[in-house]
C-alpha cells in the first residue's frame, strides 16, 4: 500500500522541495493551501494533477492552521500515515510587525495538528514532523549548536517556535506519538522567498549584471548563517520519521558564513569581484574588477557593470529590534543516526541560486530589449 503524506504549507519552498521527493517514493501527498487572491502555486505547478485523473497522486485542500475545524476535517479525510508541518509566517523581521499572528499560526498551529492527530485517534497509525529552528538558539550560548544546546529566542517569530517545538515534544512524551522536531538550520534554494537575505542577493547579482537594477540596499552584513540547500534538507525531514524511535535532531552543514561573505562569492560566480568599505551604516561594496570572459561565457555584456560602481548600501530599515548573530550546527546526530550527508556544499548552492535567477532575468532583459511593457489594467 502506497503511504499517504498530509503537508502544510505545500505552496512554500521546503513543502514544493518535499511533495516532489514524496511523490517520487510513491506517496500519495495532500497539501494544505490558503486562499489567497492570487494564484501562488508557482513551486509547484509541475506537480499539479488534474483532479479528473484516475490515479490522482496530489491533492490540494484549502486550509489554514488558524484554523481548527478544518483542520481536524482534512486529517480525518486524508488519514495520513505523515503530518509534516512546515506551515508558518516564517519571515523572522516580519514577526516582529505581526507578533500575534505568528504566536498563531507557528506556536498554536502545532498544536492544532496534533491535538487533531490526537482526537481521532490516529496516534498510533500517524508521525508527526514539526518544522522547528536554529532560531530557537537565538542569542549565542555555545557553537556548534547542537540538541543539546540551551535556547534563546530572539524574535516573536523564534518564541513561538519555541512553543511549537516543546509541544511537540510533549505530545511524544504524554501520549506516545511518534512525532519529531527537525531544529533545521538555514536552508535556501533557486524557489527561496525572495525577501530572505541569500535570494534577495542572488536575484540582485543577475539583475545587476544584466544591467536592470544599479544596487542593493541590505541590513547587517556581519551575520553568520549556517546555508544548505532545502533540496537535502527535506530529505532529512523524510528519515526523522522512517526510524523506529522518534526523536529530535540538528540539520545543518557545520560551515558558517557572513552576508557580507555570500553578497562576494554571489557576484564572484558571474565575474564580478566586490569589496567592501566603511563601517555600519556606512558600509557599501563596490566593483573592483570585472572578468569579462566570464561574463561573456554567461552571454552579458560587460558594459552594463562599471568599475568602482557601488553595488551593495546599507538600509538601517533591515535591522531588526534583536539579531542572531551567528548560527553554525552540529548534525552529527542526523549524519549517525540518519546516515543523512548533504550534497551540496556552499557553493554549489550560490551556483544553483544565481544561474537560475540569471535564467529568470533574461527573460525581463529580453522583454525590455524587444520593447514590452508591463500591463498597467487602471491606465
Ligand atoms: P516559506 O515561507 O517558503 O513557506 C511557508 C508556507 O507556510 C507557505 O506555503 C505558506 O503559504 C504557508 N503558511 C503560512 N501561514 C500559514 C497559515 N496560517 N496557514 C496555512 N499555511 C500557512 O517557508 P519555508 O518553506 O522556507 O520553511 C518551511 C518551514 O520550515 C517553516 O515553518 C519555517 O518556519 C521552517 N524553517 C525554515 C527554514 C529555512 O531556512 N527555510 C529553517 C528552519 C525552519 P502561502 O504560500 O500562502 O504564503
Ligand atoms: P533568517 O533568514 O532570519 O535567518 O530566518 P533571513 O535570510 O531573513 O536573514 C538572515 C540574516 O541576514 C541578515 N540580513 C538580512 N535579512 C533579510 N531578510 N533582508 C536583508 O536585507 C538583510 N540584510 C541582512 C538578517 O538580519 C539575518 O541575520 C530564516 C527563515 O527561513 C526562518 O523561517 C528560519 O527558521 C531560519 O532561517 C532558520
Amino acid at each position: 500500500m502506497p503511504k499517504t503524506a498530509l503537508i502544510t504549507g505545500i505552496t512554500g519552498q521546503d513543502g514544493a522541495y518535499l511533495a516532489e521527493f514524496l511523490l517520487k517514493k510513491g506517496y500519495h501527498v495532500h497539501g494544505l493551501k490558503r486562499r489567497s487572491s492570487l494564484f501562488n502555486t508557482d513551486r509547484i505547478d509541475h506537480l499539479y494533477q488534474d483532479p479528473h485523473e484516475s490515479d490522482k497522486r496530489f491533492t490540494l485542500h484549502y486550509g489554514d492552521l488558524t484554523d481548527a475545524t478544518n483542520l481536524i476535517r482534512i486529517v480525518q479525510e486524508t488519514q495520513p500515515d505523515e503530518i509534516y508541518n512546515l506551515a508558518a509566517q516564517s519571515h523572522v523581521k516580519v514577526s516582529f510587525d505581526t507578533p500575534e499572528y505568528t504566536a498563531n499560526a507557528d506556536g498554536l498551529g502545532a498544536l492544532r495538528i496534533l491535538e487533531a492527530v490526537r482526537l481521532l485517534g490516529l496516534g498510533r497509525k500517524c508521525r508527526f514532523y514539526q518544522a522547528a529552528t536554529s532560531e530557537l538558539y537565538g542569542l549565542v550560548q555555545e557553537v556548534p549548536q547542537s540538541e543539546r544546546t540551551p535556547f534563546y529566542p530572539r524574535s516573536p517569530y523564534a518564541v513561538a517556535k519555541l512553543y511549537a517545538y516543546w509541544i511537540t515534544v510533549n505530545y511524544r512524551e504524554a501520549y506516545g506519538l511518534y512525532a519529531c522536531n527537525g531544529i533545521l538550520f538555514n536552508h535556501e534554494s533557486p524557489v527561496r522567498g525572495e525577501t530572505f537575505v541569500t535570494r534577495k542577493i542572488t536575484r540582485a547579482v543577475a539583475r545587476i549584471a544584466l544591467g536592470l537594477q544599479q544596487r542593493l540596499f541590505l541590513g547587517n552584513l556581519d551575520a553568520q548563517r549556517d546555508w544548505g540547500h532545502a533540496k537535502d534538507y527535506v530529505e532529512a525531514m523524510w528519515l526523522m520519521l522512517q526510524q523506529e524511535e522518534p526523536t529530535d535532531y540538528v540539520v545543518a552543514t557545520g560551515i558558517t558564513t557572513t552576508v557580507r561573505d555570500f553578497v562576494r562569492m554571489s557576484f564572484a560566480e558571474v565575474g564580478i569581484e566586490v569589496e567592501f568599505s566603511g563601517k555600519g551604516e556606512r558600509e557599501k561594496g563596490v566593483v573592483i574588477d570585472v572578468d569579462e570572459n566570464r561574463l561573456r561565457q554567461l552571454d552579458i555584456d560587460p558594459a552594463a557593470i562599471k568599475f568602482g560602481h557601488t553595488v551593495i548600501k546599507v538600509d538601517p530599515k533591515y535591522y531588526r529590534p534583536t539579531e542572531v548573530d551567528l548560527l553554525v550546527g552540529d548534525a552529527t546526530k542526523a549524519r549517525l543516526k540518519l546516515r543523512w550527508q548533504p550534497k551540496y556544499d556552499l557553493n554549489a548552492l550560490i551556483q544553483d541560486m544565481v544561474h537560475a535567477d540569471l535564467r529568470l532575468m533574461r527573460k525581463e532583459e529580453y522583454l525590455r530589449r524587444g520593447g514590452f511593457k508591463t500591463l498597467n489594467y487602471f491606465e
